[in-house]
């Protein structure tokens, strides 16, 4: 079983629902079961800022899944409830991102681990900081290291 930190994001429809239904699709898949979550936030729209605040959040689990079969779980409960993907840093109704996956340094056309951006993402960082300073420094250090 390896460890992985997840963030969540929904800044439309009922944003703090369709957390706690996310929530509860990771944690009813036989392979994910959440050890730890942080609390929810709300955050300025980043990357695209004329568009809703945001509700983030962080979450451990324990995963018997490689990284790519746990992106694949993700992508499949956000399709299920109902994610359109459109545009860039877009409005959502739920996100699911992987933001670590272990200590592993993962670069591949569909996932890159430590998350590529979430050094310069406090809507990142502060839910994870609260779960997991220490990797939460760790992606400040990937990031200042390249
Ligand atoms: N997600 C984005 C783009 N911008 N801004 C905030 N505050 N929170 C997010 O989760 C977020 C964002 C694309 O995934
Ligand atoms: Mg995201
Ligand atoms: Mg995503």
């Amino acid at each position: 079983m390896g460890k992985a930190w997840l963030g969540l994001g929904a800044n439309i429809g009922r944003p703090r629902a369709q957390m706690l239904e996310a929530l509860r699709r990771l944690d009813a898949h036989p392979d994910i079961h959440i050890t730890r979550k942080s609390g929810i936030i709300e955050t300025d729209p980043w990357g695209k800022t004329d568009q809703d605040p945001f509700l983030n959040m962080a979450i451990e689990v324990e995963t018997a899944l490689g990284p790519i079969d746990l992106l694949d779980a993700c992508l499949m409960i956000e399709e299920a409830m109902g994610r359109k993907r459109t545009e860039k840093w877009g409005p959502r109704l739920i996100d699911i991102d992987v933001v670590a996956f272990g200590q592993m340094k993962l670069i591949t056309d569909r996932l890159t681990v430590p998350h590529p951006h979430a050094h310069e993402r406090s809507f990142v960082l502060d839910p994870l900081e609260e779960i997991a300073p220490s990797v939460a420094k760790w992606i400040k250090a990937q990031a200042v290291k390249g």
